[in-house]
């Protein structure tokens, strides 16, 4: 009987969950339509096709001249559908987000739009018509930007069909270097770097939307600096009132446990970290002043220490008071 219950229950449970969301969906739920048109000169050879989302695997399509492969689907608002698809044409190959960004099909994209029709031409892909400039110039720059010890920054870029040659950069200098890319057709540019004794090698150019593949943003401008890792510190300072009570202080990134450190008055707790090339390092602390307490980012952001830090500074000096802490001499939280 109360198995029977439970059972009515969670049904009822089950179809009133269902009746409301299919009552909130017609606000919260856009259509998108994919159409991937075949454009290609007619040489026998098809267009294959396979586009991927997270949670889908849409198959593979082999689309004649004239032909399309269409799909649609609803966005939800918090706008985190990708697809992307996989394009052979013997022997190009090539692959891209089609979607990636609700209202415009893919950032940057030409329209405001619900339909994302892309046509296969054999030198480019179009969306909504609009051959996708996004893809299309390329400059590659790479500066200098080392400490000046007299040794020159020497490098080699090669792409399959071009020798860019040997250069040597002084501090400050830069090489450029532009192309066309058309985002059917593989371009891969890499580039062999001597410092001495230093020297390394690797793809500078590799995608037609983020410069290299997992680059940090959509650019068709790929900036390369070749530097230092800058080297960061944190110092936590306390100048609260003398009452006794240490503050304790306990710091974190994602890999790194600083560990539990208790400050007294007019003392400083301090680390020092590099900062990586992708900017991507996050340090935050957890502060208890009993009864007290709170907890922050210390480090969220290179050159500023954190977003809309008060100066440019590779220092970071945060300091404890009675009502709250400062970085750089700015007040930035309330106990
Ligand atoms: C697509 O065509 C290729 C030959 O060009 C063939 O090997 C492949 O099996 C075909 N795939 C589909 C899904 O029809
Ligand atoms: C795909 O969508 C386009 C644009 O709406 C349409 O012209 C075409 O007929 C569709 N193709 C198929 C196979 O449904
Ligand atoms: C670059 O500098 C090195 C010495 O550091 C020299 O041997 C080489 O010839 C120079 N190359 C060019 C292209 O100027
Ligand atoms: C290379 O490009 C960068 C970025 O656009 C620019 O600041 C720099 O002046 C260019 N250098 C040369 C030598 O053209
Ligand atoms: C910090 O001080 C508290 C007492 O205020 C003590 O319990 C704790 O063990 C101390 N921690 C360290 C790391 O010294
Ligand atoms: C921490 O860094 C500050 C600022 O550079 C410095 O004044 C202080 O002496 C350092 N403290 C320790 C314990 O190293
Ligand atoms: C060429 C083409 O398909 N253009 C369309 C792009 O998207 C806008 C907005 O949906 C349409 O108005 C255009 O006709």
């Amino acid at each position: 009987m109360s198995h029977l219950l439970f059972k009515t229950i969670f049904i009822f449970l089950l179809l009133s969950f269902h009746l409301s969301f299919h009552q909130t969906e017609a606000s919260i739920f856009h259509h998108f339509l994919v159409a991937i048109f075949n454009n290609l000169p007619n040489n026998d050879v098809p267009l294959t096709v396979h586009c991927q989302s997270r949670d889908d695997d849409l198959g593979y399509h082999n689309l004649t001249v004239g032909q399309s492969f269409n799909f649609t689907f609803r966005e939800n608002i918090f706008w985190r559908t990708v697809f992307y698809c996989h394009f052979w044409w013997h022997p190009k190959e090539t692959s891209f987000d089609v979607f990636n960004k609700g209202q415009r099909c893919i950032k940057h994209g030409p329209y405001y739009s619900h339909n994302c029709i892309w046509v296969a031409f054999s030198d480019v892909f179009t969306l909504n018509g609009t051959e996708a400039s996004i893809f299309h110039r390329f400059l590659v720059a790479i500066f200098n930007n080392l400490p000046n010890n007299d040794i020159p920054l020497t490098l080699h870029c090669q792409s399959d069909d071009k020798d860019l040659g040997y250069h040597n950069l002084t501090v400050g200098q830069s090489f450029n270097f532009t192309f066309h890319e058309d985002i059917i057709w593989k371009t891969v540019f890499y580039c062999r770097f001597w410092w001495h004794p230093k020297e390394i090698e690797f793809d500078v150019f590799n995608n037609g939307q983020r410069c290299i593949k997992h680059g940090p943003i959509y650019s068709h401008d790929c900036i390369w600096e070749a530097g230092i890792r800058p080297k960061f510190l944190v110092s936590i300072f306390s100048s609260l009132p003398n009452n006794n009570v240490p503050l304790t202080v306990h710091c974190q990134s994602r890999d790194d446990d600083l560990g539990f450190h208790n400050i007294t008055v007019g003392q400083s707790y301090n680390f020092t970290f590099y900062e990586n090339f992708f900017w991507r390092t996050v340090f935050f602390c957890h502060f208890w002043w009993h009864p007290k307490e709170i907890s922050f980012d210390v480090f969220n952001k290179g050159q500023k220490c954190i977003k809309k830090g008060p100066v440019y500074s590779h220092d970071c000096i945060w300091i404890a008071e009675l009502d709250g802490f400062t970085l750089n001499g700015v007040k930035e939280h309330d106990w």
